[in-house]
């Protein structure tokens, strides 16, 4: 039976019939052992780019071959389908959000199919179904119970061109994560999830997460932990006691000034008596136009205020002045810091720029000279200058200092973090509303459930308001409604949600996603958390990963989950770019995927892309294009004609026997197959699927049956996760038993993968002296290397270095003395 390679009617044929038998429908049978698979859901806007391929093609095959190790796989997808994109394109070409949205996610399900992703569909959903985010305001009701969801004013950076507020981990590098605009800094009601009562643990529990370093350590600088103390200082002119944050009690011997944040209301007071109020107001009223990055940024001009009064060290008595300047915030710690300029660079800098003097407190191991010092010493050393503490090392001396402040009531020791809440209201229309009712006689008032959901109600103006307004504020029929409390009118909230909330807890919708009494039943979610698979961008290090991990916390401690970790394993795969650039229209540098999938098939895509490299390594797209898949293609093709050109030796019954190199060859690949992908090192992984396939190509005339038809079985289940289209369609040919994609994955044969050895003779100055039993692909370094090693020949030289080595790998290796 020979036929050429149609592989347009081959996966035409195969996705049928996959979507007749549900094929990747995920029932759990309690008692097999669980993968629950997963990559991070796309954002349906444009097409389907290379990117989605290769992040999808990456779990796919991953679900793929745990589910032929025996696994129960959940592999599911859906849409991340709120969001800033769809309104922007409402508001240019007229489309209602939604149409735009489902039309695109429409499309992108085709592509997904096309690339013959194992989902299991009927467990997908969108993230702007009402059916979904009533689930989302559900979770916004119950953290709100718990004092987890709150609304406070607050300086937040409101980024012009998007109109809306940014939470802090959305500004990346001082401007927009996603337009690149400098945001501004505004004061709004915004309401806000208590992430930071979850920073130790979302600390603590990294200690569990297989993840990379790289995405562990931005979490862990995200959040920040410092060790401190918290030490008093009074006022002298009016009695106050102002305490501050510092991470280094061991410098207090060096503190030569004061400064409050400007917004601090103690350092209005003091401006106020020194009968400086109105110079004072316009000095905050400047600084309030920073954004914080600028007001924390070195070697910047600093703005002061000097305040004309004096701050008391508690631990020597020292008199310091005080200022007020913006590199303080009112957000951090206590809104005010001791300066110890020799020893903190920001102080460094005020020091020398007002002409303050700066002690020496620590030493480093190169004398400091406080005349010459160009620079703060940051590092710890020994105290000096600091009466009973000097001789100190830092950390000792950190822990003596505060426990005397602790004795004398000054001070205590103090634990912070960098993380703050986060900001999750939006002005934006095309995300899910709060569910929050505004009365003027009850207050904040939270919808009750029965209510839920609150659906976005559909005429209203996208075009966002000027000022802070979300296009929410002008659906009036919508917006007016009794008060769940006093029955009077009252306003709904405005805002929308931030899409981040959406992703924070999608994963564990797919484990129970059409229920519509509950979010999901805990059983159900027990029976597949944690993910233990979970794919993506690094981009989203601290976003998505840091918000999905402090939900599932809370809801584990509501009791709905038993996982406190959502992702146990996470790989970031790397970035598909061209000519060294992210794939962009506007750039002109897409290699379209349609286009690649027309010409050679999905099977060839999929065996390239996972081909190209290690799945974390950034790739850059040749030159040639689409055209760079003709290899990938050659290799499916030589498999098809393996197996189409000896179809009656393949359908032969005699069962494998004997020893043969060719059964060696095959298992022996086999065994390193199988530990690469259990490592989801694919490219290695096809490397040897393509010797194995060159061999029985070899071998194909002449070898026995059995024997063919037994690697030939075996390289179509190895290629099966990865070509899922070719190697179900031979496995038929060959009369294989049910699917290709159901059968358990082949167990390579304990004597047959055994590496032989082989021996390797050693001389002395051509003189036999040692055997080694060697591999025999060992190469000449090895061989020298292990020659050398051998007792006798050390003997032999007893100390000399050898004039010459003459190796013949694996056989024979001389070492001339002479
Ligand atoms: C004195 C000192 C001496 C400090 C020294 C550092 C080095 P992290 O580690 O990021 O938590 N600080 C405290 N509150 C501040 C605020 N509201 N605005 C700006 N800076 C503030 O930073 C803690 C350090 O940042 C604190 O320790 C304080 O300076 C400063 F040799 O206190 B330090
Ligand atoms: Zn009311």
């Amino acid at each position: 039976m020979r036929r050429p390679y149609d592989f347009a009617s081959i996966e035409k044929k195969w996705l049928e019939s996959w979507d007749d038998r549900r094929a990747w429908s995920a029932p759990r049978t309690p008692t097999r052992p669980k993968r629950y698979v997963l990559e991070m859901f796309p954002y349906p806007s444009g097409e389907t780019h290379m990117g989605h391929v290769e992040n999808y093609t990456i779990g796919d095959s991953i679900a793929r071959f745990l589910k032929m190790r025996g696994y129960d796989v959940l592999h599911p997808m859906g849409f991340d389908a709120f969001g800033l994109p769809a309104e922007n394109a409402a508001i240019r070409h007229g489309i209602h959000p939604r149409d735009w949205t489902y039309a695109n996610i429409e499309r992108f399900v085709a592509s997904y199919k096309r690339l013959a992703f194992s989902y299991d569909w009927e467990r997908s959903f969108n993230t702007c179904d009402p059916e979904y985010y009533r689930w989302n305001q559900w979770l916004f009701l119950r953290l709100y119970e718990r004092g987890l969801a709150y609304r406070k004013g607050a300086k937040v950076n409101w980024c012009p061109s998007c109109r809306t507020v940014l939470a802090n981990e959305q500004v990346h590098g001082g401007v927009c994560w996603r337009c690149g605009s400098t945001p501004v800094v505004r004061d709004l009601e915004q309401w806000f999830f208590r992430t930071t009562a979850y920073a130790q643990r979302l600390l603590d529990d990294m200690a569990d997460l297989q993840w990379g370093d790289a995405v562990l350590t931005q979490q862990r600088n995200w959040i920040g932990r410092s060790e401190g103390a918290v030490v008093n200082f009074a006022i002298v002119e009016t009695g106050d006691v102002v305490p501050v944050y510092t991470t280094r009690p061991d410098t207090l011997y060096g503190v030569s000034f004061f400064v409050f944040a400007p917004e601090h209301p103690v350092a209005h007071q003091l401006a106020m008596r020194a009968g400086k109020t109105s110079n004072y107001e316009q000095f905050v009223d400047e600084i309030r136009r920073q954004s914080e990055v600028e007001r924390m940024s070195m070697a910047s001009q600093r703005r002061a205020f000097a305040l004309e009064a004096r701050a008391i060290n508690p631990l020597n008595g020292e008199e310091v002045p005080v200022f007020a300047s913006d590199y303080v915030l009112m957000e951090y710690g206590t809104g005010a810091v001791m300066a110890v300029p020799a020893h903190d660079q920001r102080d460094f800098e005020f020091a020398r720029q007002y002409d303050l003097p700066l002690r020496v407190v620590v030493q480093d191991r190169d004398y400091l000279d406080p005349q010459e010092m160009t620079e703060a010493f940051e590092g710890s050393g020994v105290m000096v200058n600091s009466g009973p503490f000097d001789g100190l090392d830092s950390e000792p001396g950190k822990r003596a200092v505060i426990e005397l402040l602790e004795r004398e009531g000054s001070g205590q020791g103090e634990v912070q973090y960098r993380l703050r809440d986060w900001l999750v209201s939006r002005q934006r229309y095309w995300g899910t509303p709060i569910p929050i009712v505004h009365c003027e006689t009850c207050g904040t008032v939270p919808l009750p459930e029965s209510e839920l959901p609150l659906v976005l109600p559909d005429v209203v103006d996208f075009q966002p308001a000027e000022g802070a307004d979300s296009p929410l504020a002008t659906a009036t029929e919508w917006l007016e409604v009794a008060c769940p409390g006093c029955g009077r009118q009252a306003r709904r909230e405005t805002d929308t949600m931030d899409t981040f909330v959406d992703s924070s807890w999608y994963f564990l919708k797919f484990c129970d996603a059409h229920n519509d009494r509950a979010p999901f039943d805990p059983a159900l979610v027990d029976a597949w958390m944690p993910v233990d698979q979970y794919t993506g961008g690094i981009e989203h290090a601290v976003m998505h990963l840091i918000y999905a991990r402090f939900i599932t916390k809370v809801l584990h401690d509501m009791g709905m989950v038993s996982a406190t970790e959502p992702f146990r394993r996470l790989m970031n795969h790397g970035q598909i770019t061209k000519d060294g650039r992210a794939m962009s229209k506007s750039l002109g540098n897409i290699v379209d995927p349609g286009e690649v999938l027309d010409r050679y098939g999905t099977d060839a895509l999929r065996v390239f892309i996972l081909f190209i490299g290690p799945p974390e390594m950034d790739y850059d797209w040749p030159a040639e294009g689409a055209e760079a898949v003709w290899g990938a293609y050659k290799f499916v093709e030589r498999v098809w004609r393996l197996v189409t050109e000896n179809s009656a030796a393949l359908t032969d019954p005699s069962p494998p026997a004997g020893d043969s190199e060719l059964r060696r060859t095959v298992h022996r690949h086999l065994a390193t197959i199988t530990s690469d992908f259990d490592r989801y090192a694919f490219n290695t992984a096809i490397a040897r699927m393509m010797e194995m396939q060159g061999a029985l190509s070899k071998a194909a005339a002449g070898a026995p049956a059995g024997e063919l038809r037994e690697g030939v079985e075996i390289l179509l289940q190895c290629l099966a996760p990865v070509a899922p289209f070719i190697t179900e369609e031979l496995w038929e040919s060959i009369g294989g038993q049910g699917s290709i994609h159901d059968r358990p994955w082949p167990e390579a044969d304990p004597e047959l993968s055994r590496v032989q050895q082989v021996t390797m003779v050693v001389q002395v100055d051509s003189k036999v002296r040692d055997r080694i039993e060697v591999d025999p692909s060992i190469s000449e370094q090895e061989a020298v290397a292990a020659a050398l090693a051998s007792d006798r020949v050390q003997n032999l030289l007893a100390g000399r270095a050898p004039v010459q080595v003459v190796a013949r790998p694996p056989r024979l290796v001389n070492v001339l003395t002479r």
